[in-house]
């Protein structure tokens, strides 16, 4: 139907007449044809005619439902979390004489009998049950599992009062004399759920340097040098003892600790801290801690559940958690769970395009994206590939490298890149990229990038596909993105919004220093490595320019001198989730170039941390203010990537034993969760 240009008459299609008539606006009326904008005439006329007692009834059920909707949409944001936000024989040897036996990398220790795909539950999905075929030559015998522990006696909750601190109790974090009140969950980013309005209930306090990991004697050893690598090692032990205390005594089995008010928090059910941290007690060494963590996998972790988990957060967290222990340990209970996950997780790629949806039902088989779209972040689509063929090489299943490698390969050829950069969504239906013309290195794009390099280094430099979209995306990174703030002359990587810089740049941002390092490493050109050595300056100065000596969450940075400032932080970019990219960044900074000031600046970090987010009766909390050394504004939230990877890269950057996981035979996941390097086929 299309409307004339003159006297109201309109040019109808007639059924009867089987052709097109011209219609008065009464006559369209009579015979049920009128149009949209006379409908509208019509209700008006209506709703004129109606009583004031009418009108008001409706008015007041229209703001009655409109209410109710408003109150529904933060139970929704609840549900926003996926959105949201890496020749051993003597390296070993040390490790094994605390009784931890890794397994060569790149090896495929032999697996059980009668433990396969198969094993999974067929009733659940059988439809994606497909023959095993062979994938690489025949793996070696595998190693013996680890001695079996019982769990210890857990699950203690404390009422309030219980949260503030008692005189004499280690740690910084004190609450408030009136205690702690439910605090409201509003937004969700990347796996860590914000928790608003704590920071005003629960007071922080500096205490006396007995409250201190680190006391002005190790200070002063700092500056002079006189500081052994070793105590900085035992340092990060007694760090992950501290951490790992509260989460035993409060969350055991729960996916995160609630340090101040002493409970746990759940995102999947999964006891996701727990299977989190299990490579780093491996890696640290902490025997017993490992043992009593292996047996709570063997007797209570189950997938059985009805659950909605986020497919990248459970792949990175859990299948990558679970498969890298298994390398280190050769302990198949954990390539068993590995599976088992790994196989729940695959619904989530039937889609039209073959681009996976955000959500998995790990029990029901189903998959979903999220209520109000069907699009899916570009990083977790693209984050989940080291995982995931590494499970097909273990299980010689190809199942699960075909799903992953099908969205590598249309994500590679797909239009809308700018110089390589990614937009940050993707639709499940249409296989493309929406909502164009924004791009970033930080949150929902950040680990595609890292993946692309990670990729080609764990099948062994082959796929060139993977290496020139990634020395792409850096060049796109320099020409677009890259600016200095006029004060000190700080690199940054700003974001790009319809052709127009923000210099603004997230945390998540400074996985990309040790991203680029590790490239040179491997033969990338040596500016990636000038690049990284200038990115990893900027994210320190993201600590050292706090007065908490921790970075915010976001930075922006200063393009003109208007307050001889470098970096600002917005009111609501204040915080901080203990979040590894600067410590990882300074771990590959440190291994490459063997600069001791990357280890000095790891730990400045790791002393703030102690400092403003350690709490007394055990665990780490996140803070809501990093510019506020007398109030933190603690969050009273563990986030598990805190043990497995904070901890981890402190670690391994403070170690001596700069074998401990090559990074010529290991990459670690985007969770630090480290995966062998395939040896090569012959
Ligand atoms: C982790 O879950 C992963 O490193 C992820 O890639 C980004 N966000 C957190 C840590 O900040």
């Amino acid at each position: 139907m299309k409307e004339s240009l003159s006297g109201g008459l309109v040019e109808m299609y007639s059924p009867q007449k089987k052709d097109f008539v011209s219609l008065t606006v009464r006559e369209q009326h009579n015979r049920g044809y009128t149009n949209g904008k006379h409908r509208r005439q019509s209700c008006w006329r209506k709703w004129k005619q109606l009583s004031r007692l009418q009108r008001s009834l409706i008015l007041f059920l229209l703001a009655f439902l409109f209410i109710c909707g408003i109150l529904s949409y933060s139970s929704l944001t609840e549900q926003w979390r996926g959105i949201s936000d890496r020749s051993l024989k003597e390296d070993w040897d040390e490790v094994d004489n605390r009784g931890l036996r890794p397994i060569p990398p790149g090896l495929i220790p032999k697996l059980s009998a009668g433990v396969g795909v198969q094993d999974v539950q067929p009733d659940v999905m059988p439809e994606l049950q497909k023959p095993s075929i062979p994938l690489l030559p025949k793996p070696p015998a595998m190693r013996k599992p680890p001695s079996k522990r019982g769990p210890p006696a857990l699950q203690k909750r404390m009422n309030v009062s219980d949260w503030q601190l008692k005189d004499g109790e280690e740690g910084l974090i004190k609450t408030d004399e009136d205690g702690a009140k439910e605090a409201k969950t509003v937004i969700s980013w990347r796996g860590a759920m914000i928790e608003a309005e704590q920071g005003t209930e629960l007071q922080s306090t500096i205490q006396g340097k007995d409250a201190t990991v680190v006391d002005a004697e190790e200070a002063a050893d700092l500056k002079t040098g006189t500081l052994k690598p070793v105590d900085r090692v035992e340092a990060v032990q007694e760090a992950f003892r501290h951490a790992w205390k509260g989460y035993k005594a409060f969350a055991w089995g729960h996916d995160e600790l609630k340090p101040l008010s002493k409970t746990h928090g759940e995102w999947f059910g999964l006891g996701l801290t727990l299977i989190d941290a299990l490579d780093t007690m491996w890696i640290l060494g902490l025997k017993d801690e490992f043992a009593e963590a292996r047996k709570w996998v063997e007797t209570e972790l189950s997938f059985s559940k009805n659950v909605d988990v986020n497919l990248f957060e459970s792949t990175i967290r859990i299948l990558g958690g679970l498969l890298s222990t298994y390398h280190l340990s050769g302990d198949t209970l954990f390539l068993d769970k590995a599976k088992d996950i790994g196989f729940r997780l695959m619904p989530a790629f039937k889609t039209p395009s073959k681009i996976p949806y955000s959500d998995v039902n790990i029990g029901k088989g189903t998959a979903h994206p999220p209520r109000w779209t069907t699009d899916s972040t570009v990083a977790e689509v693209t984050s989940i590939q080291l995982e995931f063929r590494e499970l097909s090489r273990l299980t010689q299943d190809p199942q699960y490298q075909n799903a992953v490698e099908e969205v590598t390969k249309q994500v590679h050829r797909l239009e809308g890149k700018r110089d390589g950069l990614v937009p940050m969504f993707i639709n499940t239906n249409s296989g493309k990229f929406t909502r164009r013309g924004a791009f970033t290195l930080g949150a929902r794009a950040d680990s595609y990038y890292e993946y692309l390099l990670k990729q080609w280094l764990q099948g062994g430099k082959k796929e060139t596909e993977l290496l020139e979209d990634y020395i792409q995306a850096i060049e796109g990174v320099k020409k677009n993105l890259l600016k200095q703030t006029s004060t000190s002359k700080l690199t940054f990587v700003g974001e790009l919004s319809n052709g127009r810089l923000n210099p603004k740049m997230d945390h998540l941002v400074c996985f990309l220093p040790g991203t680029l390092a590790l490239g040179a490493h491997n033969g990338l050109p040596a500016d990636h490595m000038e690049l990284a050595i200038q990115l990893i300056e900027t994210c320190h100065q993201m600590y050292v320019q706090m007065e908490t000596g921790l970075s915010p969450e976001i930075a922006h940075f200063n393009l003109q001198n208007h307050n001889g400032r470098d970096i600002d932080v917005k009111p609501a970019d204040r915080h901080n989730l203990l979040r590894p990219e600067t410590v990882e960044s300074l771990f590959y900074m440190y291994r490459f170039t063997k600069d001791s000031k990357y280890r000095d600046w790891g730990w400045e970090i790791l002393q703030s941390f102690n400092k403003h987010t350690r709490v007394p009766s055990g665990g780490y909390t996140s803070i809501g203010n990093v510019r506020d050394p007398l109030n933190p504004a603690p969050r009273d939230k563990m986030e598990s990537f805190f043990l497995s990877e904070t901890l981890k890269y402190l670690f391994l950057l403070f170690s001596d034993d700069t074998e401990l996981i090559s990074l010529d035979k290991y990459v670690f996941n985007t969770e630090a969760h480290p995966l062998p390097i395939w040896p090569s086929a012959s």
